[in-house]
């Protein structure tokens, strides 16, 4: 018999194909959320599962599925994991880091240039039928090139939207608590500044970091109070780095410029002040959409999750300390 897994989210019937080939599979391919109790049941007599950063995959989860060896996760964030109750039960956690740097990278430079000129607001009006002649004022909006990019967390992403800005002739700068080798920092074109400087200095101040219980509104009143009022701030990490009532507080007073946004704090619900704002990009937390990308994320995580479970060290293993 082959052993039993869940995929808990619906994914492309290929990556169902190739787990079968393995594995006898429970998938979820209507797509309820299943939460903690519908994984609490689901998982109950899996030995694996492919999972998304939607599901809870707390110590109660974990407790509750005694014969569970390994959680993929088809995701480069795991803060929906709670890693030490895996390596306390023996579970492997795996991730996907690498395959949607370029995407999320995207994706963060189209909000960047969608809040800076003002794209969401002036076509909402043009459909509203309310552009009635050109004018020379009309929807001004900020010049992207040669402004400061500033990124805070500059890993793989933060990197890939640093090399972006070269075709901008942008200055960039970053903060990260260890700044990077000289010769990346140079393939970046970057500069390490303390965080004061890069919220001082940025035009456009992208956020790139995981989510942990130290970055919980790493972006509050203070940190947007010392941003320029010229500036935008771009979050396509997680939900609860900035606080989102502190920054539509500074987005309605205009003490800060713009705002393009993936990610909110209690996705999937959000704030709906954000929807009184005109000068927000908003998206559904789409960072790493696109098929190609979701294509490879899904089957890094099958990868993941047939090493694991013949035996093998997953590629992308967070806890190598369930092997001690
Ligand atoms: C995921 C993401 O698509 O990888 C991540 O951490 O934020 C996105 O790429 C999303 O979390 C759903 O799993």
């Amino acid at each position: 018999m082959k052993p039993r897994i869940l995929v808990s989210r619906a994914v492309f019937p290929e990556v169902i194909s190739r787990l079968a080939g393995h594995f006898e599979v429970d998938d979820n391919q209507a797509d309820v959320i299943l939460g903690v109790e519908g994984l609490k049941v689901r998982l109950a007599d899996k030995v694996g599962a492919l999972t998304a950063a939607t599901d809870p995959l707390t110590a109660a989860v974990i407790a509750a599925a005694p014969k569970l060896k390994a959680v993929c996760n088809f995701a480069v964030g795991y803060n929906n994991i709670d890693l030490a109750a895996c390596s306390g039960a023996g579970v492997m956690a795996t991730n996907t880091p690498g395959v949607l740097d370029d995407t999320t990278a995207d994706l963060a430079w189209a909000l960047l240039m969608a809040t800076a000129r003002r794209l969401p607001a002036a076509e909402r009006w043009l459909r509203n039928g309310e552009w009635k002649g050109w004018e020379f004022v009309q929807w001004l909006g900020t010049d992207v090139h040669h402004a400061t990019l500033g990124i805070l967390g500059m890993g793989r992403i933060g990197q890939t939207v640093a090399r972006r800005a070269l075709g901008f002739d942008m200055k960039v700068i970053y903060h990260k608590r260890t700044p990077l080798a000289a010769e990346t920092e140079a393939a970046c074109r970057a500069t390490w500044v303390d965080k004061a400087t890069l919220l001082r200095e940025s035009d456009f101040l992208v956020l790139l970091l995981p989510y942990t219980p130290e970055n919980h509104h790493l972006i509050g009143a203070a940190e947007l109070a010392l941003m320029k009022p010229t500036a935008h701030l771009i979050n396509v990490a997680r939900g609860g780095i900035v606080d989102d009532e502190a920054l539509i507080s500074a987005l309605r007073q205009r003490r800060l410029c713009g705002a393009g946004l993936d990610v909110y704090e209690g996705e999937p619900k959000f704030n709906p002040g954000f929807l009184e704002l005109d000068n927000v990009a908003l998206t559904p937390h789409i960072g790493s959409s696109s098929r190609a990308t979701r294509m490879a994320m899904a089957m890094t995580a099958a990868d993941n999750l047939i090493a694991a479970l013949s035996g093998q060290r997953p590629p992308n293993l967070l806890n190598p300390d369930v092997l001690a």
